[in-house]
């Protein structure tokens, strides 16, 4: 049975269940008439003002067939043809928001990525460069495919491809959902099967906040609903918002440092309540949803990091599986970087707040922006290091991807308690 959770209100429904959308094509039959639009009451009053009053009118819906067409359609791949027109239609609609939901999205479990940071921690610049990386370099390793699912995904993950690895553009500032309706990312990821043959096949779900929807606890009851439902949290914290890293740094007239924004450790700390107060404390206070904290930029760090360092160069994936003495070797290596830059307040308070946390640190351009034009991507394209690997960790805690052990097996601090 297969549990679809709708990535615009997060309600959780069977497949089954859910209803059909007509898409009020020509039917092909002589004399036959195409339905009309109707308005679709629902969902205008869950998006709101969000969008023109003419996209309220949408297609009728209708219920799933009962007996074999609900057989053929249980595992939401079905297609049913609309009662009144006669056209089949594979568009499903969201039972609570009457969102439209790709047929492809409704036939796997949904796992909800939450992607949270300060205002220009690199979100997302991180999507689009991770989004690239799954498809080549780590889809390779792992025999993985990825693609956006449905026309509104499809043509966001065109755009911020074309923007970055054909214009080189960086994206620009995210705008917050106070102002529009913040749309998340659709993909379907295929992985093999280690015992049979074919696929497993999972939706991923990104919602790539605004940072300035993240600086208070209580513009962040916005995303609330979406740090709830979400399987696994990424927070990203710019490394050059640290005021030991700011003057550690050589000045030789490279990028400007950014402006000082949010703390990563405010905006952890609003996660944590967030999720306490919608059920996600478990034992002792801490949150068990698993929360990946990847530093970002490493590449500016560079005159900081011993030249061995794990963070410098990318994860080995051998034999498509996820290194966990290599991921321990980066929690470390992170953990202490952190130890010197801010006496370790930070990991402290995420050990106090979360049962299930890794360090991570990634660069998903590889090379600061040209100081001439810091709206760029540098002259070479996005060249990312370990950009993939929060991800992976926290698609491995959920055992889509195979793990390799290290061959002891500790239960020290910082290990997937989860
Ligand atoms: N050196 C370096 N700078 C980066 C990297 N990724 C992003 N940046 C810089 O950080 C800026 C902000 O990146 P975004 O991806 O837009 O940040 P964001 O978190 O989405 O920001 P909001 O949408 O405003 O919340 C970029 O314009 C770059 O200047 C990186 O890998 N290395
Ligand atoms: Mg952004
Ligand atoms: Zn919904
Ligand atoms: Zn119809």
């Amino acid at each position: 049975m297969t549990t679809v959770i709708c990535p615009y209100c997060f309600d959780r429904s069977r497949a089954s269940r859910l209803p059909y959308r007509c898409l009020m094509s020509p039917t092909g039959l002589r004399g036959g008439t195409p339905c009309d639009p109707e308005r679709d009451d629902l969902w205008a009053s869950f998006t709101g003002s969000a969008a023109p009053p003419a996209a309220y009118m949408k297609g009728p819906l209708f219920p799933p067939p009962r007996g074999l067409g609900q057989l053929r359609g249980g595992s939401g791949s079905g297609r049913a043809e609309c009662p009144r027109c006669g056209v089949a239609t594979t568009m499903r609609a969201c039972v609570a928001c009457h969102s439209d939901l790709p047929s492809d999205y409704c036939a796997q479990d949904s796992r909800i990525i939450a992607l949270v940071g300060a205002k220009s921690s690199g979100k997302s610049t991180y999507v689009s460069v991770l989004v690239n990386e799954l498809r080549h370099r780590v889809g390779q390793a792992y025999g993985a495919a990825l693609a956006a699912m449905g026309d509104e995904s499809q043509s966001r993950d065109r755009e911020m491809a074309e923007d970055l690895y054909e214009r080189l553009r960086l994206p620009g500032t995210t705008r917050p959902a106070a102002t529009g309706f913040n749309d998340p990312l659709l993909y379907r990821l295929s992985l093999p099967r280690s015992s049979r043959q074919g696929s497993r096949h999972t939706a991923l779900v990104f919602f790539d906040a605004a940072g300035e929807d993240l600086k208070s606890a209580d513009s962040m009851a916005r995303y609330t609903q979406y740090l709830s439902a979400a399987d696994g949290i990424v927070l990203l914290v710019d490394p050059l918002q640290l005021g030991a890293v700011r003057d550690a740094l050589p000045e030789d007239g490279g990028p400007p440092l950014p402006s000082r924004e949010t703390p990563a450790l405010q905006i952890a700390a609003d996660v944590a309540t967030q999720l306490r107060s919608h059920g996600r404390g478990g034992s002792r206070g801490r949150v068990n949803t698993p929360l990946a904290v990847a530093v970002t930029k490493t590449d500016a760090l560079r005159p900081l990091l011993d030249p061995h360092s794990p963070l410098l160069r990318n994860a080995p994936h051998s034999g498509g599986r996820f290194d966990e003495a290599d991921r321990l070797a980066v929690h470390e290596e992170t953990r202490s970087l952190l130890e010197g830059w801010d006496s370790g307040a930070l990991w402290r308070q995420l050990e106090r707040d979360f049962s299930a946390v890794s360090l991570f640190g990634l660069s998903a351009l590889g090379s600061p922006p040209p100081s001439d034009a810091p709206a760029d991507a540098p002259k070479s394209g996005p060249q990312p290091v370990r950009v993939e690997d929060p991800l992976l960790w926290l698609l491995g805690l959920r055992g889509l991807i195979p793990v390799a052990k290290p061959p002891r097996d500790g239960a020290r601090k910082g290990e997937s308690a989860a």
